[in-house]
């Protein structure tokens, strides 16, 4: 979001069309609120009407639970064990850019809901996991908006939570831990069930990764997190999964707009430009340092439902086995009673 400007070299045919073609496809780019401006990508975008002429969304693929509609694509249903995704066919050749995603969480459940949407920019797309829809392991970036707390303690957060992580596909995304085994940082955002839809802005500028949210009818950005030393490759996709497991929520992503940004002639002068953009290994200087996998002791809803029927069970059986006796004894009386 800062103020761009673009550092160009007009003799440079190619650089020339490029630069052209960017500020044709910038009628509608964005007006920053400090005055700057940056160049909507659209082929990374994703505006209604989402379909062309027939079902299918021009340069996204989508699958799984996900379906269309005219106002929202819904990852997921407020129904039990769904997976979904929705992923841009394009893959990106930015070196600095912003996402913005307008989303609505919502759903019927009072106190038990689940489980949240990742936006992803990784390396590999439309591949099922159990890391909000996604394969574990993945190589690039998650930001995950985590609507279900699967720790048993106590966490230093509220839930809705959001976080980031930086995989360079070798680290296991912690759910029993809700990620925080690894992550870059969070916070926590109650966009779930807000009025209105909300919105949530990533940016990966001059190695930052910066994360904003505006819930509902909020009018300012807020600040989630901040964190430098990030390096990620081009050529990764844009990306959005769900899931819904014992507990459900409908998952709703109602639009993608995304910008390239451009570093200021001056703050760009002294850095260098990686020569190999693309083989760059996802990396984050800072990320709290992966601890042992301990396995979660919270029951789950099927857990506690098994707990339950176990209790009921058990209460039967002990009113059989009492019946039972309180039967026998009353027969045996009666023995009794004949003999005497
Ligand atoms: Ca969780």
């Amino acid at each position: 979001m800062a103020m761009s400007m673009m550092k160009m070299r007009w003799h440079e045919p190619l650089v020339f069309l490029v630069v052209l073609c960017s500020l044709v496809g910038a009628q509608d780019g964005n007006q920053d609120q400090d005055g700057g401006s940056d160049y909507l990508r659209r082929e990374h975008s994703l505006v209604k009407p989402y379909t062309g002429t027939g079902m299918d969304i021009p340069l996204w693929d989508f699958g799984g639970s996900t379906v269309v509609s005219n106002e929202y694509i819904r990852l997921t249903p407020d129904r039990q064990s769904k997976q979904g995704h929705l992923w841009n066919q394009v893959p990106n050749h930015m070196r600095h850019w912003e996402i913005r995603v307008s989303f609505m969480v919502h759903g019927a459940g009072r106190s038990l809901y689940g489980d949240g949407f990742g936006i992803w920019y990784a390396k590999d797309r439309m591949q099922f996991g159990n890391v909000f829809g996604n394969q574990d392991k993945f190589s690039g970036l998650g930001v995950f908006l985590d609507t279900y707390s699967n720790f048993d303690g106590d966490h230093a957060h509220l839930h809705p939570y959001i976080s980031a992580m930086v995989n360079n596909g070798s680290l296991n995304y912690d759910h029993d831990h809700d990620g925080t085994h690894g992550q870059l940082d969070g916070c926590s955002v109650a966009f779930r069930n807000a009025d209105y839809q909300s919105h949530i802005s990533i940016s990966y500028f001059q190695g930052t990764l910066s994360v904003y949210t505006r819930v509902g009818t909020e009018t300012d950005w807020k600040s989630c997190l901040n964190v430098a030393g990030i390096s990620l490759p081009t050529g990764y996709y844009f990306g959005f999964t769900a899931t819904t497991g014992d507990l459900a929520d409908n998952h709703d992503i109602v639009m993608v707009k995304t910008y390239e940004l451009f570093p200021s002639g001056e703050s760009d002068k002294d850095a260098e430009v990686p020569k190999d953009l693309e083989n760059i290994v996802p990396a984050a200087a800072h990320q709290e340092a992966p601890r042992e996998h301990v396995e979660s002791t919270k029951p789950t809803r099927k857990s506690s439902m098994a707990m339950y029927f176990l209790v009921l069970g058990g209460i039967l059986a002990l009113g059989l086995i009492g019946g039972g006796v309180f039967y026998y004894k009353k027969q045996q009386e009666k023995a009794r009673k004949r003999f005497f």
